[in-house]
């Protein structure tokens, strides 16, 4: 079987060598070293019976939580949201990678959101916002966060996917890192209210198709969005996980369009405007348009496709040796919810069913997992999700056929990490 190894050529690009294994091997072994001599005990004293009792078991822990809003384990700092120097590093455009390497269950937690804004973070001041729902409508309103929340709300699970995720793989591999490879996505419990029930209360007149959604950030992002989708699941939500949005989040409230990509969830929303046909703002034509072989580009590729990724093993989660191991992920798709994992171990050529861990929810990510009896050898991990309408997530030559390699969007490939016999992943693309 031909392989081709990650490749910078032609990008222009540096590839770092597993940035993070690096960092993580250091801050563990510089976060022992600091914890042993601050409770003055020798590294092997442990909990475990019999052993040397470590301080924190001889000592009282200090009182209830410094600050009023807690914070992670000093011993976890390095799960952090990422940035690349080269991409889109300033406030005009930014992007952070959430460090899916160390999510555990299906919740991104909020600060760990991956963050794509067009126009920096707007700071708004809630008592000075409202959202406009006006144009095709029989009775304009203006809706103040407070008003909002009067209405009936619901809490849901959603996934949240950059149409770009994915990129930093497409046409070819560049970096050795999920973080940065499948990164731009995350999941979290959202609470609003359906858009159904705001449109219901302007009454929707007969011509109204399409429905301008802008933000009020210094980017004022649009698009066009079907009214169809406005009716069926859309909601305008204020809160994530428990809490209100976060400012990076689009506080104090945005669009969120379950399964759609990132791009049309407009954030800091302040207008919804009802018209006959789109408006064919920027970023539903020079970009977030998908160019084809032929020349032509398609638009309005709002659903994020079925997808899933390895998880653990992956570039930064090497495995500690041969033997019983498992191999975790996770699957969603734009569609609905996912029936089927498959894992292979060889390459894509034998496949087998994946458990998945319930409950599986509609437009969510969803967790599988495999065990596995790892002799030591060199392997070829994929995975592949496969949804309730049937669709069965591409192999990267499948997708490559149909898109060429000019068209940068909605790569939803089955992932190949190649384990080594000393354990350590790479990120591969079979030919
Ligand atoms: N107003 C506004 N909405 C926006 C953006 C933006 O820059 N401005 N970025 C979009 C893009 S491209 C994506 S992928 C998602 C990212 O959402 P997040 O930052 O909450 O992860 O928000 C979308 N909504
Ligand atoms: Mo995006």
């Amino acid at each position: 079987m031909k392989k081709r190894l990650p490749s910078t050529s032609g990008s222009g690009l540096e590839k770092p060598l597993k940035p993070d294994l690096k960092k993580r091997r250091l801050f563990l072994q510089s976060g022992l070293a600091a914890g042993a001599s601050l409770i003055g005990v020798s590294t092997e004293a442990s909990t475990v019976p019999g052993k040397l009792v470590p301080g924190w078991s001889r000592h009282l822990g200090a009182g209830v939580a410094s600050s009023g809003y807690g914070i992670p384990s000093r011993f976890e700092a390095d799960v952090q949201r990422r940035t690349l120097d080269w991409l889109h590093a300033r406030r005009e455009a930014s992007i952070s990678f959430t460090p899916l390497q160390s999510q555990q269950g299906i919740i991104t937690p909020t600060g760990l959101m991956f963050e794509r804004h067009h126009g920096g973070i707007a700071d708004i001041d809630p008592e000075r916002h409202y959202l406009l729902i006006h144009g095709l409508v029989k009775q304009p309103l203006k809706l103040t966060l407070t008003e909002l929340m009067r209405f009936p709300s619901v809490s849901h699970i959603h996934f949240l996917e950059c149409a770009a995720n994915g990129v930093l793989n497409y046409p070819a591999a560049q970096y050795n890192s999920l973080q940065f490879t499948h990164g731009m996505l995350s999941c979290c419990e959202w609470t609003g209210v359906p858009l159904r029930l705001i449109l219901n209360e302007v009454g929707i007149r007969k011509k109204a198709k399409w429905i301008l959604a802008e933000g009020a950030d210094a980017a004022a992002l649009t698009r066009s969005i079907p009214i169809d989708k406005a009716l069926d699941d859309a909601l305008i939500v204020y809160a994530q996980n428990g809490e209100m949005l976060r400012p990076e989040q689009g506080y104090p409230m945005r669009l969120l369009l379950p399964g759609w990509e990132g791009v049309t969830n407009i954030k800091w929303l302040r207008r919804l405007e009802l018209g006959d046909q789109p408006w064919d703002t920027r970023e539903e034509t020079a970009t977030y348009t998908d160019l084809l072989p032929t020349g032509k580009a398609r638009q309005f590729t709002f659903v994020m496709e079925t997808k899933s990724v390895i998880t653990s093993p992956c570039p930064e989660n090497p495995l500690p040796g041969k033997g019983r191991v498992a191999i975790n992920g996770l699957a969603w798709s734009g569609y609905g919810r996912i029936k089927r994992v498959d894992v292979s171990v060889d390459g894509g050529r034998n496949w087998q069913t994946a458990r998945l861990h319930g409950p599986v929810q509609n437009k969510s990510l969803t967790r599988f997992s495999m065990e596995w009896d790892w002799n030591g050898q060199t392997a070829l991990l994929q995975s592949r999700a496969i949804d309730e309408t049937g669709y069965v997530q591409p192999t990267l030559s499948e997708l490559r056929k149909i898109r060429g390699s000019r068209s940068l969007y909605h790569n939803n490939a089955i992932q190949t990490w190649r384990l080594n016999s000393n354990g350590e992943i790479e990120n591969v693309q079979l030919a």
